[in-house]
């Protein structure tokens, strides 16, 4: 029986499923990695479902030459050297799909709470501040009606287009390495613009691009500066898309009006400025977490790890050519 790793406590369903199939050592007490840890205790195994973003890289897979199959439960895979898994024929698989709609709820929901102030009102009252109505107590700007803008229109982009544009009366504007066909362009009533004005034009602008190193801080300080001062920046992508320094500057300083943050460079730890500023609400990467995307996270990743390990074909490869 072929053994494999969970690097993550994960539904005890799942662990099940793979112990019919494999010698399973699941992640008992759920326990972080320390530095070379993972690499070390990879010894033996021919797969390993890659639960909480673990980094795969060259040397780990050196270490590790009877690894066959890595496969990674998210559907972003940047924590996975894909080249070097390819070059050592190691098949790579991702969970795509199955978390679109759920993460393109919580992008519009953290766009939507980021904009009407939903955190900061939540904390006003908690904290025994709200004494009287006021006019202007912590009015933010509306979602519906205003220029909804999209830096990244894969699957989930796309969903959080046909959320603003059908649900919300939204103009949506969208920048992305390659143009969308005419037909979806119109499905979702997205225009294509240049980055530049992207920034410029967007009341409300989210990211969802995939973290690459032609990504890395594609929002840092002279982007934030083309950003309308009433406009409210969204991640939902990844940690290292902004420059996490430059945008608590310029949440200080009134550059932009606010932030939503479900990713952060560096998680979990959270630069100390984004802490210490209001206009920014904060969550801890949980996009994809409902319990039912979650358990089809799961099982996708499950069913990719019995068919590369047991001779059929894995669903959602990365690096099908491995496979040939
Ligand atoms: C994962 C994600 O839960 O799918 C992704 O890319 O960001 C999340 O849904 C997270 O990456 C842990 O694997």
């Amino acid at each position: 029986m072929p053994s494999v790793l969970v690097t993550r406590e994960i539904f005890p369903e799942t662990l099940q499923r793979l112990a019919g199939h494999f010698e399973v050592t699941p992640n008992e007490g759920d326990q972080t990695w320390a530095p070379g840890a993972l690499a070390r205790s990879l010894a033996g195994h021919e797969g390993v479902l890659v639960a909480g973003g673990e980094r795969i890289d060259a040397a780990l897979l050196d270490a590790n030459p009877q690894l066959k199959a890595v496969c990674n439960m998210a559907v972003g895979y940047n924590n996975i050297d894909v080249a070097a898994c390819t070059a050592r024929g190691v098949l790579v698989t991702n969970t795509p799909d199955v978390l679109t709609e759920t993460t393109a709820d919580f992008g519009f929901a953290l766009m939507m709470a980021t904009a009407r102030r939903i955190a900061e009102g939540e904390h006003y009252l908690r904290a025994g501040k709200w004494t009287r109505w006021s006019y202007n107590l912590l009015t933010g700007s509306d979602v519906h009606g205003a220029t909804l803008g999209i830096l990244g229109m894969g699957r989930i982009g796309q969903g959080i287009a046909r959320r603003g544009a059908l649900g919300f009366g939204m103009q949506v504007i969208y920048h992305n390495r390659s143009r969308l066909p005419a037909d979806q362009e119109a499905s979702i009533q997205a225009r294509y613009v240049s980055k530049e004005e992207l920034l410029r034009e967007a009341d409300h602008l989210v990211l969802v691009l995939p973290y690459s190193p032609a990504s890395h801080h594609a929002i840092g300080a002279a982007e934030l500066a083309l950003m309308k001062p009433t406009a409210t920046l969204t991640n939902i992508a990844r940690g290292g898309i902004v420059d996490d320094a430059a945008l608590a500057e310029a949440l200080k300083q009134g550059t932009i009006a606010a932030a939503g943050l479900d990713v952060f460079e560096g998680e979990p730890s959270v630069h100390p400025g984004l802490l210490e500023v209001p206009n920014v609400v904060l969550t801890p990467h949980i996009a994809s977490a409902t319990v039912r995307t979650r358990r089809a996270m799961a099982d996708l990743a499950a069913d990719n790890l019995i068919a590369a390990l047991t001779g059929g074909r894995a669903p959602t490869p990365v690096n099908p050519e491995v496979m040939a």
